[in-house]
């Protein structure tokens, strides 16, 4: 298709116009028809003082500046822009040159009119594509005859017309589903935030009350380390019981096995004299007395012996009757109280108090200590912090504070998305994370909406990142469209910028610039790498289409 100043006009507006129209010279369009309503004499458009008689329109000589009295001929193609320089086609004083029609106007009845340029009227060739009545060469210059072709030409863009509309109306339609679906997830966010700042207010609240009760865990703890164990006047009491209760009993122990020893020599003597006795008496002397005597040792001797100890239980009660100080069982050195303290003198008195009258003195003592050692008076102690409530109450502070700024980072990063741009309605939004892609030679390239761009070789399933997503941005196009309908065509179009992305050896880091069209689906029509490492995509999405059609910018036609 040629770039011309080709004005397409509306069937039906030009039809309306026709049907209030006069005769109109050859190659005349119906908004010019007013200049050349006279019979007579024709005024220049541009230069009215100039006027020709009715005789020299289309006489294929050109007499106006501006090429107005020859609408249907060649004659003043000079003076378009499309011409080569002609002497006396620049403007000469104030007289405007330009020329005053926009060309050769075909009447295409059954498809759309069109205007041809002045250079292409009767020039033998049928220019089919503007002029499908053929009327641009009524000359037959050459012999060349274009018979109207109209019919069958409007029939076929009328297809393709239909199939267009009908094309764009689908993607009009899939642009407001994700107008749609990009609205709810905005909403999803909103509420996020909403949720998120009500949760931080009530993890703020649980921090200070975490604080303050660490703050009374430690203040309780400075307090309770006056009272450790071993430390306190009641259980130094009680050791120093023990340590003399044990003595006692130690001492007992070896009196009893003393005399138990003495008892047993002792036994151990008798018995021998019995045996003595029995072996040495007279039985042919008739004593009774003796005789009993002899036989009731007897039965003592053959009865079984109670057992009195062996040497293993002997000598376990050794080690037992030993004084601790020599055996070391009880290390009662370890139990000395240490030395008093400036407000452990006061504990003494405790342990000889009422338990209630006890407690209340226990607690002022400790907001005593803790006064003083706030003021500096005592120094804390080194072991203050060590409890497991201070533990639990630390632990549980780390935990709400690493809550409350999760919670606040979350809310940044909504805070933040629902500031960004996401494009005309927010539509991207309903794009994001999905992925287009495309086989172009040794690679696969993909597209990700509002995330990366890469290029896959095909080779080795290598992933080379082309850019992230910067920001979307808007560009001027004038492409052609091929019959699939596939391209850019001409006019503003959306594009999004990825920056930064792998290095490129000798290079810059690979870039991409993604400029999208409307399309019914989503799809990467074209990957070009315009200089090293800087590629360019072309992408149709239903997404930009509404946009397209606000600014009244079509597609280029490819009739
Ligand atoms: C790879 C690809 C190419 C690029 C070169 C630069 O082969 O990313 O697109 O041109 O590296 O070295």
């Amino acid at each position: 298709m040629r770039r011309l100043e080709v004005l397409l006009l509306s069937g039906i507006a030009a039809r309306s116009i026709l049907a209030a129209e006069a005769p109109r010279p050859r190659g005349v369009g119906p908004e010019f028809a007013k200049f050349y309503k006279y019979s007579d004499t024709f005024a220049c458009i541009s230069s009215p003082s100039i006027r020709l008689p009715i005789a020299r329109l289309n006489d294929d000589f050109c007499d106006c500046p501006d090429g107005s009295d020859e609408p249907g001929t060649s004659a003043c193609a000079h003076l378009s822009s499309l011409s080569p320089y002609t002497v006396g086609s620049t403007p000469i004083g104030h007289v405007n040159t330009t020329l005053a029609l926009p060309g050769y106007y075909c009447k295409n009845k059954g498809h759309q009119p069109s205007y041809v340029p002045f250079t292409n009227v009767n020039d033998g060739v049928c220019d089919y594509q503007l002029c499908c009545d053929g009327s641009d060469e009524w000359a037959k210059v050459g012999g060349v005859k274009c018979e109207d072709k109209c019919k069958e030409i409007g029939k076929e863009w009328k297809k393709k017309d239909e199939q267009r509309q009908k094309s764009q109306s689908n993607a009009a339609k899939r642009r407001k589903e994700l107008v749609a679906e990009a609205a709810k997830l905005r909403q999803e966010v909103e509420v996020k935030v909403q949720t998120l700042q009500t949760v931080i207010q009530g993890e703020e609240l649980k921090v200070k009350g975490l604080e303050a009760a660490l703050a009374e865990a430690e203040r309780q703890e400075r307090g309770r380390v006056v009272k450790k164990p071993g430390a306190g006047g009641k259980l130094s009491m009680l050791v120093q019981l023990a340590k003399d209760r044990i003595e006692e009993l130690r001492e007992s122990l070896v009196e009893v096995r003393n005399q138990r020893d003495t008892g047993k020599a002792r036994i151990a003597e008798l018995e021998a004299i019995l045996t003595t006795f029995k072996e040495e008496y007279n039985p042919n002397f008739n004593d009774e007395g003796v005789k009993r005597a002899v036989r009731s040792w007897e039965d003592y001797a053959a009865r079984d012996k109670p057992a009195v100890g062996d040497d293993a239980k002997d000598r376990d009660l050794d080690e037992i009757a030993k004084p601790d100080s020599e055996t070391g069982a009880i290390k009662w050195s370890e139990w000395d109280e240490p030395e008093e303290g400036d407000v452990d003198v006061l504990y003494k008195i405790e342990a000889y108090l009422p338990v209630p009258v006890r407690d209340w003195i226990d607690q002022k003592l400790r907001d005593l200590r803790s006064l003083l050692i706030e003021n500096g008076v005592l120094a804390p102690s080194t072991e203050a912090g060590s409890s497991k409530e201070m533990e639990d109450a630390r632990n549980a502070l780390n935990a709400a504070k690493d809550s409350l700024s999760n919670s606040q980072k979350q809310l940044g990063e909504n805070n933040e998305d629902l500031g960004k741009d996401y494009g005309a309605d927010d539509v991207f939004r309903a794009l994001k994370g999905q992925c287009v892609s495309k086989d172009s030679g040794e690679y696969t390239y993909e597209l990700c909406w509002l995330g990366e761009t890469k290029q896959k070789s095909k080779k080795n399933s290598q992933q080379t990142t082309m850019g992230k997503f910067v920001s979307i941005d808007k560009v001027m196009v004038d492409d052609e469209v091929p019959p699939d309908g596939k391209g850019l065509g001409s006019g503003e179009r959306v594009a999004l910028r990825y920056e930064n992305g792998q290095h490129c050896w000798n290079g810059p880091n690979r870039s991409t610039f993604v400029v999208l069209a409307c399309a019914e689906t989503d799809e990467l029509w074209k990957v070009t790498e315009e200089e090293k490492c800087v590629y360019r995509m072309e992408v149709g999405t239903p997404a930009v289409c509404e946009m397209a059609e606000k600014k009244g910018d079509k597609p280029k036609d490819e009739l």
